[in-house]
């Protein structure tokens, strides 16, 4: 048995034929969840549907950005009349019962007169869990959750949200681009970059959906990098993640881009707790936050659990880490990346580059995954640490 919704035998059951149409309306719950991506941040996305039980859609919305309406909100205050009798409310995330930014979305499904609510994946907030549903359930409405393998997607789909509830840390995706002998320099002066306008313009998306993009110093002064979102996202990215710099010396040059734009877009800068007092005056003085690492003394990569529990309270959910093979050697080695995003060009670099060899478990795990064409990059995503494994997470 997969663990989705089990076999019909009592009476009492769901009929399969409605439980295939609760698994479609929640699949497009999870697709109209995406359309709040980025500017939901660091809020879920969660989308939600009405429909009636010959699958007619009657209203949809989704949790466009922090501080506005949630999905259901969004779609309930949409419907003028009472809300037909036998039509069911999908929702991708369970709907909340707190006052946060925004009132109980428990309240307006109860005013409107929904009768059955199915909502996809558990809220791993603790501000919320769990009591939404009870809630309803008290106030006479049928609610469900859906099957688990849509309710997996649907905890992926908030990964950073939910690994932040319920392991104290923002969720680590490492991305990086290299050539077909794992090189991640060309060894050419003419060509600056190994992957393609196509991939370039996908690592834009995946900034602005993360709450951080981070480096080592390593990549800061070979590359000197913006670590921003440009492009045509840039306008639809509400606020732009923090860039954070592994530099266990406080070696970053105070005219390097990211110093220079600290008082635009913040600058965390993780270094050892033994580090320069005069380079972190100076770098304060820029509007760069250092931030010592408790437990990185000398030769260590200073990237431990409590970097990342700092960058937890600080509303990041989701990291990029956009490294060179030294720092993504490190994080793999601490077991810290939960997904990857390869791209691999289609061209050779001199061995002397520097790189991961191809049998590195992260190039291993990258290449077991099937290519996705990415103009003329191959992209392999690969989810080493799903969402539904969290301890307490709903789906496991
Ligand atoms: C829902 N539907 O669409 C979302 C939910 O500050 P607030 O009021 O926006 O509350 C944010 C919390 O509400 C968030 O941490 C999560 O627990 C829940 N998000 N809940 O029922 C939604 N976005
Ligand atoms: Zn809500």
């Amino acid at each position: 048995m997969n663990g989705d919704a089990e076999e019909c035998l009592g009476a009492s059951c769901v009929p399969r034929t409605e439980r295939e149409l609760d698994r479609a309306m929640l699949d497009k719950t999870l697709e109209l969840a995406e359309l709040g991506r980025p500017g939901a941040r660091p809020n879920p996305v969660v989308g939600a549907v009405l429909a009636m039980p010959d699958g007619t859609i009657i209203a949809t919305g989704h949790h466009v950005q922090r501080g506005a309406a949630h999905a259901e909100r969004a779609l309930l205050e949409d419907i003028v009349d009472q809300v037909p009798g036998d039509a069911t409310l999908y929702v991708s995330l369970e709907p909340c019962s707190h006052h946060g930014k925004t009132p109980p979305c428990t309240d307006i499904i109860i005013e409107r007169g929904v009768t059955r609510v199915v909502y996809a994946s558990g809220d791993a907030n603790p501000d919320t869990a769990g009591v939404g549903p009870a809630k309803l359930a008290a106030a006479g409405i049928v609610v469900e959750r859906g099957p688990t393998s849509v309710e997996r997607r649907a905890l992926q789909q908030n990964a950073g949200f939910h690994s932040v509830h319920l392991r104290g840390r923002p969720y680590v995706t490492a991305k990086w681009a290299m050539t077909t002998n794992g090189r991640f320099a060309t060894g050419d002066a003419e060509r600056r970059w190994i992957s393609g306008p196509e991939s370039r313009e996908f690592v834009h998306y995946l900034r602005a959906g993360s709450g951080a993009v981070a480096c080592g110093i390593g990549t800061v002064l070979a590359d000197d990098p913006q670590l921003t979102v440009r492009g045509p996202l840039a306008d639809r990215t509400p606020v732009q993640p923090a860039r954070v710099v592994y530099d266990r010396s406080l070696r970053i040059p105070l005219d390097s881009a990211l110093v220079r734009t600290a008082r635009e877009v913040p600058v965390i800068v993780v270094c050892s707790h033994d580090a320069s007092p005069e380079a972190e005056l100076m770098l304060a003085a820029t509007g760069v936050e250092v931030w010592r690492a408790p437990e990185c003394g000398p030769g260590d990569p200073c990237i431990g659990a409590s970097s990342l529990a700092m960058l937890a309270e600080r509303g990041i959910n989701d990291v990029l880490l956009e490294a060179g093979p030294t720092l993504l050697d490190a994080f793999m080695e601490a077991e810290l990346v939960d997904s990857l995003y390869a791209f691999i060009a289609p061209i050779d670099a001199p061995a002397s580059e520097p790189g991961l060899d191809l049998d590195h478990p992260l190039v291993r795990a990258a290449l077991e995954q099937s290519a996705q064409p990415s103009g003329d990059d191959a992209m392999y995503h690969a989810v080493l640490q799903p969402a539904w494994t969290f301890p307490g997470a709903t789906g496991d």
